[in-house]
């Protein structure tokens, strides 16, 4: 599946990051804990210089509780201190919170921690500055490229920037630009909807095929993805006039209920799937 995008306002929101660094004491860098390592445009962060940053990762509730654990031990084993939080569910928010308030202590500043929280589109870094902060002062929303400017939050504990999402200008791998896709990170209109839902169903086969099972009565089993997609389309009644499958309607329903959890939870990688 080829993925491209344009990367102009992708540059001019990476310069307003940069822009802003110097007033900020550490950079929050939120990824998707469906994607660890692969949610992350490390190359970006390391070419701000020695700021000093934090990795979060959220919609940690949507993720594959068995596979996070081994991401957890595989981040202790490295001695990386990575959170993981959702915004939903409150877990690990007040742990980043408590990080922020400890950086003012420990530094002795005069004034509140300032933090930009930064990322790749749609991981939840507007929503998780308003839990942080207790109000609802970002503008979020469930699309990619909902945040367009940069923008300090207040709070009584520390200030915070909502930066907009920045994919890295390219993969790293050509499957990573399928992961972020897949998890809703990457914006539909730069792609083949039909393709991503076939990319799904095929993960779906491979990794998590009892999903499939419980949520679309399909055995993937012997079927080809494309052959699992008209099964679905089958149960689902998806048919058109003429007898041929909605395809496009079918792929909406995949990517829209793979995304939210409602399939179930998922992990896109794993640490071994790394390459060396
Ligand atoms: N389940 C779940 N959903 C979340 C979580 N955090 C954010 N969301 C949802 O994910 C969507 C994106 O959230 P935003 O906060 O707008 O994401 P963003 O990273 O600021 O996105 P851009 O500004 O477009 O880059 C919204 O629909 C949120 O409600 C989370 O921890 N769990
Ligand atoms: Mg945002």
């Amino acid at each position: 599946m080829q993925i491209q995008w344009y990367p102009g306002h992708m540059a001019r929101a990476e310069r307003k990051i940069r822009e802003e660094t110097s007033k900020a004491d550490v950079i929050i860098i939120v990824g998707d804990a469906r994607a660890p390592e692969k949610s992350v445009n490390a190359d970006f962060y390391k070419s701000i210089g020695n700021k000093r940053n934090i990795t979060v990762y959220n919609k940690s509730s949507l993720a594959d509780p068995k596979a996070l654990e081994r991401w957890k031990q595989w981040y202790r084993d490295r001695k990386d201190t990575v959170y993981f939080t959702d915004c939903v569910t409150g877990e690990g928010v007040g742990s980043v919170a408590n990080y922020l308030k400890g950086l003012k202590k420990t530094f002795k500043f005069e004034r509140e921690a300032r933090a930009i929280v930064a990322g790749i589109p749609n991981v939840g870094k507007s929503l998780l500055i308003n839990t942080l902060c207790r109000r609802g002062s970002a503008r979020t929303g469930d699309i990619p490229g909902v945040t367009r400017g940069t923008n300090w939050i207040k709070s009584d504990e520390f200030y915070l920037l909502d930066t907009p999402g920045v994919l890295p200008p390219k993969f790293m791998e050509p499957r990573d630009g399928v992961i972020l896709a897949s998890i809703g990170c990457v914006k539909d209109t730069i792609l083949n909807r039909e393709d991503l839902a076939l990319e799904i169903i095929a993960f779906l086969k491979d990794r998590y095929p009892a999903l499939l099972r419980s949520r679309y009565k399909v055995e993937p089993e012997g079927l080809t993805p494309l052959e699992a997609y008209e099964a679905i389309a089958a149960r689902r009644g998806f048919i058109l006039r003429g007898g041929e499958y909605d395809y496009e309607r079918c792929a909406s329903t995949v990517i829209d209920e793979f995304r939210s959890g409602t399939i179930g939870k998922i992990m896109m990688c794993l640490p071994e799937d790394l390459p060396c």
